[in-house]
């Protein structure tokens, strides 16, 4: 599929014309998106059948998977397809930012059209990108973007629970003060914490 070649490509900036399988392979870059520095780690894996139990582990607790096919051979977008499921299974259903990736696009017979990966993105909610890791077509894009989605979701993740405090601590506020009389202390029925009733 190229999946080795993509992060090569994207750490070194070259390409190897040869084959080498992969099982496991930890990449580390120093990258600057957006005027700000970021480490970014990689796992780079095998996809082959025969790792089914590492694949358990390769998908979960991860900040964003990467989904890699080759243009060159209609199943090959099929296969990546069912990955999706087993991503959402393994992250018990909490989403994770995806990257469904076309690549090889530098061959000239596209056997997968364009627009077929970007429905399979579109219906399990994935980034889609073409590329080719060979001619270094689109690859610094996938991992940009992709990390800019991680931190924006981040961002809107922390906001939620800013406002979430916030709400708290509204609620806390004395409400119907009444003059002599001190309040109770006791768990909040609205957000269950300890809380000063009045
Ligand atoms: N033409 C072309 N060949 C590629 C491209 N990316 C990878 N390859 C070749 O496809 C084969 C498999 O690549 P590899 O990165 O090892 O695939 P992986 O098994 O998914 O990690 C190798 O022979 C690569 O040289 C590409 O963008 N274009
Ligand atoms: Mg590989």
């Amino acid at each position: 599929m190229g999946k080795s070649s993509i992060v090569v490509q994207y750490v070194y900036k070259t390409f190897y014309d040869s084959y080498l399988p992969t099982i496991e392979d930890q990449y580390k870059k120093i990258d600057t998106i957006q005027g700000e520095q970021v480490e970014v780690n990689i796992l780079d894996t095998s996809g082959v059948d025969e790792f089914i139990p590492l694949r358990h582990s390769w998908m979960a607790n991860k900040d964003a998977i990467i989904l890699c096919y080759s243009v060159e051979k209609e199943n090959y977008l099929k296969e990546v397809e069912k990955f999706f499921q087993e991503i959402a299974f393994a992250n018990q259903f909490n989403a994770v930012p995806i990257a469904l990736v076309a690549n090889k696009i530098d061959i000239t017979k596209h056997v997968i059209s364009r627009e077929e990966g970007e429905e399979v993105a579109r219906k399990n909610g994935a980034l889609f990108f073409e590329c080719s890791a060979k001619n270094n077509i689109g690859i610094v894009k996938i991992f940009h973007e992709l990390i800019m989605k991680v931190k924006a979701e981040r961002t809107k993740k922390e906001n939620e629970l800013k406002e979430k405090r916030l709400q708290n601590q509204l609620h806390q506020q004395p409400q119907n003060i009444i003059p002599g009389k001190k309040p109770d202390a006791g768990l909040c029925n609205v957000c269950g914490l300890e809380c000063t009733i009045f």
